[in-house]
């Protein structure tokens, strides 16, 4: 747990750690100041100083104040984040988003799990790790995920991959040849991996892999686990195969996958879901109590500007600092620059469900057989749907007043 950061990049201080640990006093806080002062009455009666540095903290919040119809509380939604994280992209703000609410007490963040197709898992892990170190959240584990895809059968057969001029991913290339080393230094990161962003960092990825971490904790928390995933689907599918309960005893799963236009017309898996059909697959025919898809069109209206960047990192919080540090210098070299939001949508989804403009239920499934049609996403309305099929809630638009302005409140408030 020790936070000797080395990097001259990251030059706040560490302040009081905030511990994992948040038994409920099951009290709803309406206002900030009632907050702490209930912190504090609760820390005297506990015969503890409050929030001292390195003290057990031995009070959490129900929830912290919020001017939106946040629906979720740490007591009752456990989040499992599964991701292909890397410096810079939406799912490293969806990271952000999410300790920043498992701070505030919208959410128990159980833990981080690495996934395709981003880049490798394990230096996935390595910038994951890096990045909880610089905001002092090294409570919250990480484990690395599997980077094959579940059926990597295509991804083998290289005459099918040139036959069909695919592009492969570098995890795609090592699986073509399972002797072959991985050489990190040589991996194309799309300019993501810096060294220098990696210096120093000291904490270990857990020993488990992804699934079982996923299958140990929805069955310590039976109904109370949400599993979001913001990758490729494989860890999900492997937890679905190794335990015929898991998927029925989470909470339900929150996908950022494939394009599914909303006239019904066929989709595709993108980058997300098209790396691992097969997986998406497994998880969409699993039995889980509720399926939620935001696809990738989500992108198309929900666009991260400058002016928002301002606003957050002008914030005195370690998530703002790191925001600063990483992401804010190519939008002040490039003010009118505009990044897509994916992923970052999905934890917005998940607290504040009235933030969706517009759903419907649709029916899918993607082809995963290889072929010109392989991810291919085919889709059915409501009462026309083939009868095996799960109902998935699909999200196409969100209130963007309400979605920045809720980032905003969540990424620059200070909960501790
Ligand atoms: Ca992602």
């Amino acid at each position: 747990m020790s936070h000797h950061v080395s990097s001259h990049l990251y030059k706040w201080n560490a302040g009081p750690r905030r511990t994992g640990h948040k038994p409920d006093i099951g009290v709803t806080m309406k206002h900030k100041i009632s907050v702490v002062l209930a912190v504090t009455l609760a820390a005297l009666l506990a015969g503890t100083a409050p929030a001292q540095a390195g003290a057990q903290t031995t009070v959490t919040l129900e929830a912290a104040a919020s001017d939106h119809d946040v629906v979720t509380s740490a007591a009752t939604t456990k989040v499992i984040l599964d991701t292909d994280l890397r410096y810079n992209t939406d799912d490293m703000y969806t990271l952000m988003f999410l300790l920043q609410a498992d701070a505030a007490g919208y959410i128990d963040l159980l833990g981080v799990t690495t996934a395709p197709p981003g880049v490798r898992t394990e230096v996935e892990a390595q910038m994951g790790l890096s990045m909880l170190e610089k905001v002092e959240r090294t409570d919250v584990p990480l484990y690395v995920g599997q980077d094959r895809p579940l059926d990597g059968r295509w991804y083998k057969d290289s005459d099918f991959v040139e036959m069909w001029n695919l592009r492969l991913r570098d995890n795609m290339k090592a699986d073509l040849d399972p002797n072959s080393e991985v050489d990190y230094s040589s991996m194309q990161l799309g300019g993501q991996y810096d060294p220098a962003t990696h210096a120093g960092v000291t904490t270990k990825a857990q020993p488990e892999p992804a699934w079982q971490f996923m299958t140990k904790q929805v069955k310590k928390y039976p109904g109370q686990v949400t599993i979001m995933s913001i990758g490729a689907v494989t860890n999900t599918a492997l937890a679905i195969k190794h335990d015929p309960n898991f998927a029925a005893n989470t909470a339900g799963i929150y996908y950022m996958g494939g394009v599914t236009p909303e006239d019904g017309s066929n989709g595709s898996g993108s980058f997300n879901w098209g790396s691992d059909a097969t997986a998406v697959n497994v998880a969409l025919n699993a039995d889980f109590p509720k399926q939620v898809l935001i696809p990738s069109e989500i992108a198309n209206t929900v666009k991260l500007t400058k002016p928002v960047m301002d606003e957050i990192v002008a914030a005195d919080t370690p998530v703002a600092e790191l925001l600063k540090d990483v992401a804010y210098p190519v939008w002040e070299a490039n003010p009118q620059r505009v990044q897509s939001f994916w992923d970052a949508v999905t934890p917005a989804v998940l607290m504040i469900p009235s933030i969706t403009d517009r759903t419907a239920v649709r029916y899918m499934t993607l082809a995963d057989e290889p072929g010109p049609f392989l991810g291919v996403i085919r889709q059915w309305t409501e009462g026309r749907q083939p009868a095996h099929l799960n109902p998935i809630d699909v999200v196409y638009t969100v209130d963007n007043d309400e979605y920045w302005d809720f980032v905003t409140e969540i990424l620059t408030t200070n909960y501790n």
